[in-house]
């Protein structure tokens, strides 16, 4: 069984202007000490997504952040691409063709199976209406992470049966994040999903530092959050990790 951090980021294409202000946002959290990161784009532009997607890949492979990656990256120190860098994370430290380093950040696409494979990310999430979990691990394999959105209490039981290594449950508070949401589960819609599954529970939808502590004592595992990690995502995600322990 997997372990999904407390804190479950998700950098979503609309509440950036540029793919530079992504970068950004995916590198302050890392300096803050995030693991996992979903990148999603519902704009329908599969184009986009793969570009945008492949330089997260590109840019996140490796992080200073984590002294053990400080080593040599081919016959160049990361600190010495760094300095030829103008960007905090290194230009060419690529991750393609190298193993996968223990302490790098683990990115999951939204939806898309395909782009996962194609921006060489470690796992993929998927809703209702995409492909079924057993579809995506049949794509991705076993060793890439399968995450599953449900919002109630007969889709947790029905994803609890699959692959899949995390399981979803939301909108637990109102969002303004997603169009057309499910109805609000509420706290009580977490304990209800905790009791239908073992696997790893994720709650999403209108979570912030005030009400994650409570999501945490309903009996999710992690919090996923857009909104409240946008404005200052490096205090912010330092609030989260010092509030949900
Ligand atoms: N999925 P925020 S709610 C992407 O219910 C998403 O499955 C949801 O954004 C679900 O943290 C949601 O800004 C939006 O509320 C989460």
């Amino acid at each position: 069984m997997i372990v999904v951090p407390r804190l479950y980021p998700i950098a979503d294409a609309a509440c950036f202007s540029s793919t530079y202000d992504l970068i950004s946002f995916a590198q302050d959290l890392i300096a803050a000490g995030c693991t996992l990161l979903q990148y999603r784009n519902k704009s329908g532009n599969a184009r986009v997504m793969l570009e945008q997607a492949r330089e997260l890949r590109r840019r996140l492979g490796f992080h200073s952040h984590f002294p053990q990656n400080r080593g040599e990256v081919g016959h160049l120190t990361l600190e010495r691409i760094q300095s030829q860098s103008p960007h905090p994370v290194a230009k060419s430290a690529t991750r393609v063709g190298q193993p996968r380093f223990e302490n790098s950040v683990r990115l999951i696409m939204n939806d898309r199976a395909d782009l996962c494979l194609m921006a060489d990310f470690d796992g993929v999430h998927v809703g209702q209406d995409d492909l079924s979990p057993e579809s995506v691990r049949k794509i991705i394999g076993p060793d890439r992470l399968l995450g599953v959105s449900t919002h109630n209490p007969e889709q947790v039981a029905e994803a609890a049966k699959t692959s899949a290594d995390y399981l979803a449950i939301g909108p637990v508070f109102a969002t303004a994040s997603k169009e057309k949401p499910d109805p609000v589960v509420g706290l009580e819609g977490v304990r209800r999903a905790r009791q239908l599954t073992r696997k790893p529970l994720v709650a999403i939808g209108g979570i912030t530092r005030a009400n994650a502590k409570s999501v945490i004592e309903a009996g999710a595992d992690s919090v996923a959050v857009i909104s409240d990690l946008i404005r200052d995502p490096r205090k912010s995600a330092e609030e989260f990790f010092r509030i949900l322990g």
